[in-house]
């Protein structure tokens, strides 16, 4: 049994049109108008293909294929539909449609196996607003407080919610038993150099980074640019600059292990001639080890605790994001390495440095991603690209392993 290319392909080209950008990338955010845009071409998408549509109380769509047992256990396969801010075409759209045309491919062999097969678009992988949402949602990993500080404020959050007929308060709803789940899949663009350059043709992930995100925030006060002397001013933007230059030196030297990221610092009054009030630095740290992670993060705070008083400023740190590493499950890996051989793809293991929805299944129910090349190992950028035929691999390697698993059931 094999998926059908041209089928998949028409489909990529058609999903890749909603929210494309002029050079070629895709900016649909979740939540978005083009986010609901997207949602309702997958909607379309799989009723077209006989299979069940489904929507929960947190907005992951899923298609349904049911066997020979329409209450047995659930092998879910999936990814997201949104994306970063002028982002790629293949970061998590490849996954859905993997997901979305194995069901499909299976159905049209009249599929009759005990498992249940869910294909689904989790919401907000990316964290547009809270990351993870969907996933975490649909496995109990949300508190209130996940929800009381969305990353774009809760106004936004709540009116991109109404956007799909949803509320804040029912997202727990969402929440499945995971008694009721007996595996999750996940196929997956790398975002790194490491298969391209190794000319492999698929990564077995064996685990994926923890990550941490924080808000600090520098606060000095506001004063006349032109005639404050440069000894007397409480320049929160000095003190965001020393800390950036700081973070990255403090990375470099102890904790080669790590990355971090800051992807944002929002000036407060933001104006030539005024002397930075504030200043909102986003800071993200990744790493594969928990204990050291931790480390930098504190390592972090005492930096920008130090920065903020040497430039007469204080530090206020938001509420912060934590998303534990995890392992993915030895079983499906072991699952996915004789598919893979059978196939005569070349493979390795591998780790994730991004964060994936698997991330959130990992601590539940095995888990397990099969990734793909990236051309440059280049991502969350409109340059993301990879081959259609190592898409392909991915994607036949998916089917494959569904059919194994479902037959070891
Ligand atoms: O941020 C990430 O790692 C991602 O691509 N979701
Ligand atoms: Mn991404
Ligand atoms: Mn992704």
């Amino acid at each position: 049994m094999r998926i059908n290319d041209e089928r998949l392909h028409r489909h990529f080209e058609a999903l890749s049109r909603i929210g494309a950008t002029d050079q070629q990338g895709i900016d649909r955010p979740a939540l978005s108008a083009v986010d609901i845009q997207a949602r309702t071409w997958l909607q379309q998408r799989i009723e077209t293909a006989g299979l069940e549509y489904r929507m929960d109380a947190a907005g992951n769509q899923s298609a349904l294929l049911t066997g020979r047992q329409p209450d047995g256990p659930r092998l879910l396969l999936g990814s997201h539909l949104d994306s970063v801010p002028n982002g790629g075409r293949f970061d998590g759209a490849l996954g859905v449609l993997a997901a979305v045309e194995v069901l499909h491919t299976l159905s049209e062999n009249n599929y009759a196996g005990d498992i249940v097969l869910e294909a689904v678009n989790f919401t907000d992988e990316e964290g547009s607003h809270v990351g993870l949402l969907g996933s975490r949602a649909m496995l109990g990993q949300l508190a209130a407080e996940d929800l009381a500080n969305p990353f774009l404020g809760r106004r936004a959050f709540e009116a991109g919610l109404q956007r799909l007929g949803l509320n804040p308060d029912d997202l727990f709803a969402a929440r499945r038993s995971p008694s009721q789940l007996a595996a999750y899949l996940e196929v997956h663009i790398e975002q790194g150099p490491v298969l391209a350059e190794a000319g492999d043709a698929i990564g077995i992930v064996t685990g994926i980074v923890g990550i941490r995100r924080q808000t600090f925030t520098f606060q000095g006060m506001a004063n006349h640019a032109g005639t404050t002397p440069m000894d007397r001013r409480r320049d929160a933007g000095r003190a965001a600059a020393t800390f950036a230059v700081s973070a990255w030196q403090t990375v470099a030297q102890a904790y080669r292990d790590c990355v971090i990221n800051i992807g944002d610092m929002r000036y407060h009054p933001g104006s030539f001639n005024v002397v930075p009030a504030a200043v909102a630095v986003d800071l993200e740290m990744r790493a594969a080890d928990e204990t050291r992670l931790k480390a930098l993060h504190q390592q972090l705070l005492a930096v920008a605790q130090a920065q903020a008083s040497a430039c007469d400023s204080t530090l206020a740190c938001g509420p912060h994001e934590h998303l534990g590493p995890v392992a993915m499950d030895e079983g499906l890996q072991a699952l996915l390495t004789q598919a893979a051989q059978e196939l005569g793809l070349r493979y390795r293991k591998m780790a994730s440095g991004a964060g994936h929805d698997a991330q959130s299944f990992a601590t539940v129910c095995p888990a397990a991603m099969i990734f793909v090349p990236s051309a440059g190992g280049v991502s969350h950028c409109p340059q993301e690209f990879s081959e259609w035929q190592d898409c392909l691999n991915g994607v036949e390697l998916l089917l494959q392993a569904v059919i194994a698993f479902s037959a070891h059931q």
